[in-house]
C-alpha cells in the first residue's frame, strides 16, 4: 500500500502571499493543495503544520473521502474558514495524487468532460465612467465574453474592485487600509455606469457586478430593481450572507440574478440559499469550501434546485485552486461561469500551470492530476510579507462591511 510519507507547507509571496501544501507518497508521487486565506495566511499554515500534518503521515492517499471525514468530523471543532481551507488543501492534493496515479486529468475522475471549455469573466474597472468604458473595450478586445464592471464612487474614497495600475490587489498594506464608504453615493452612481456600459457596447456579452456585501436587503432590492434593464448576468454578494433568510426580501423585489458564496465554507452555509432558491449562482470555491470533495457535494445539491456554479477566482486563490476549479467546472452539469483574474508573472514563476485561456474560456489540459508544479527554489526568492485586506468605514466613522 502506498502511504503519505511527507507533508510540507510552503508560505511565500511571489507577487502576493500564498500558502501551499505538498504531499509526497511512499511511491514518490506528489500532490499540491492551495491553503491561502487572504490576510490570515499564517493561521492556516499553523493549522496544517501543527494539527494536520501529524495526522496524515502513513495514511493511504487513495482514501480521499475517509481522510476528509477524519479531518472534518475528527476535529470536533468543525467548519469555519481556517479549518475548511486546511481541509481543502489536503483534499486537493489527494485528488492531484489520485490523478497522477491513475494517469488521468482530475476532470476525468469527476465524471469526464461536460463541456469544451470553461466560460470565464474578468474584471474591468475605472476611476470614473469614461475610464471604465475604456477598460471594458480592452477586455472585449482580449476576447472575454463576460466582464465584471466596477467604478470608483465619486467622493466615497477607494471603492471595491477598482484597479490602480495593471493589477488589482486589495491586500496591499501591512496593516488594514481604512477606506470611506457611502451607501447613498454608491446607490446613486453604480446604476449609471452599468447603464453606460450597455449604452456603449450593447447586450452581446455578459455583464456582472460585485456589490461586495455593502447593502442591506432592502437597499439591495432597490439596486437590483433599478438595474434590471441592464440584464446583469448577476449582482454578487448584494448583502452579507450570515443570515441566509435576508435574501428572501431581495428575491421578492427583483429579477436581477443573485450570486453568493465566496466567503462561505460549507454546504450548511449555503443550504437554505440553495434549497429555497434564494440565489441563482453559488460562488463557493475549492480552497475555501473544503476542497474538490466538498465543493462537488455543494454543486450537486445546487443542481437539484437549478442553481448554477460561479466559483470565486480572484488572484488570492493560487494557480492550484484555479486549476482545480477548472477541472471541476469542466465536469459538473450545472456549471455557470468561472471568475478569472490572471496571476502576475512572479506568481507564474513559482506555479507552472497547464491551464490556458483562449477565446473567453479556460482549458484544464490533459496532464495527469491537476497539471500544476510548484518550484520551491523559485519560491525562496519571495518571502512572506504580512498583508491585510482593507476595512471600510461609513462617513460618520463607524465600521461597515468591506
Ligand atoms: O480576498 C478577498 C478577495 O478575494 C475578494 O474581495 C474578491 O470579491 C472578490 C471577487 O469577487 O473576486
Ligand atoms: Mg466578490
Amino acid at each position: 500500500m502506498s502511504k503519505i510519507e511527507r507533508a510540507e507547507v510552503f508560505v511565500a509571496s511571489p507577487g502576493r502571499n500564498f500558502v501551499t501544501l505538498r504531499l509526497t507518497t511512499s511511491d514518490g508521487v506528489t500532490g499540491l493543495g492551495d491553503a491561502t486565506l487572504n490576510g490570515r495566511e499564517l493561521a492556516v499554515a499553523s493549522y496544517l503544520r501543527d494539527h494536520v500534518v501529524p495526522l496524515l503521515v502513513d495514511r493511504d492517499p487513495a482514501n480521499i473521502e475517509d481522510i476528509w471525514q477524519y479531518l472534518y468530523r475528527g476535529a470536533y471543532w468543525r467548519r469555519g474558514p481556517v479549518t475548511m481551507t486546511a481541509v481543502a488543501a489536503v483534499d486537493t492534493a489527494l485528488w492531484d495524487i489520485k490523478g497522477k496515479v491513475a494517469g488521468l486529468p482530475v476532470y476525468q475522475l469527476l465524471g469526464g468532460r461536460s463541456r469544451d471549455g470553461v466560460l470565464v469573466y474578468s474584471h474591468a474597472s475605472g476611476t470614473d465612467t469614461a475610464s471604465l468604458l475604456d477598460d471594458v473595450a480592452r477586455f472585449r478586445d482580449l476576447g472575454y465574453k463576460a466582464i465584471r464592471a466596477q467604478a470608483a464612487v465619486p467622493d466615497a474614497g477607494a471603492s471595491y474592485g477598482v484597479r490602480k495600475g495593471t493589477v488589482y490587489e486589495p491586500a496591499a498594506h501591512s496593516l488594514p487600509d481604512e477606506q470611506p464608504w457611502s451607501t447613498e453615493a454608491y446607490l446613486d452612481f453604480a446604476p449609471t455606469y452599468l447603464e453606460a456600459v450597455r449604452d456603449r457596447f450593447g447586450f452581446g456579452f455578459h455583464l456582472l457586478h460585485d456589490v461586495h456585501h455593502r447593502l442591506t436587503p432592502i437597499e439591495a432590492a432597490r439596486f437590483g430593481k433599478r438595474v434590471e434593464d441592464c440584464r446583469l448576468f448577476w449582482m454578487e454578494d448584494p448583502t452579507p450572507a450570515e443570515n441566509q433568510e435576508a435574501f428572501r426580501l431581495i428575491r421578492q423585489h427583483t429579477t436581477t440574478p443573485v450570486a453568493v458564496g465566496e466567503t462561505l465554507s460549507s454546504i450548511w452555509d449555503v443550504q437554505h440559499l440553495i434549497t429555497e432558491q434564494l440565489i441563482d449562482y453559488v460562488r463557493t470555491t475549492v480552497v475555501h469550501a473544503g476542497g474538490i470533495t466538498h465543493l462537488r457535494r455543494i454543486f450537486d445539491l445546487a443542481a437539484l434546485y437549478q442553481v448554477r456554479t460561479g466559483s470565486h477566482g480572484a488572484t488570492d486563490l493560487s494557480p492550484v485552486t484555479l486549476a482545480a476549479a477548472v477541472h471541476v467546472d469542466t465536469a459538473v452539469p450545472n456549471f455557470g461561469i468561472q471568475e478569472y483574474m490572471p496571476h502576475v508573472a512572479e506568481t507564474m514563476e513559482v506555479f507552472r500551470s497547464e491551464v490556458r485561456f483562449e477565446d473567453g474560456m479556460l482549458h484544464a489540459g490533459d496532464e495527469p492530476g491537476l497539471g500544476v508544479e510548484y518550484d520551491e527554489k523559485a519560491a525562496e526568492r519571495f518571502p512572506y510579507e504580512p498583508r491585510y485586506l482593507p476595512v471600510a468605514r461609513r462617513l460618520d466613522g463607524s465600521v461597515h462591511d468591506w
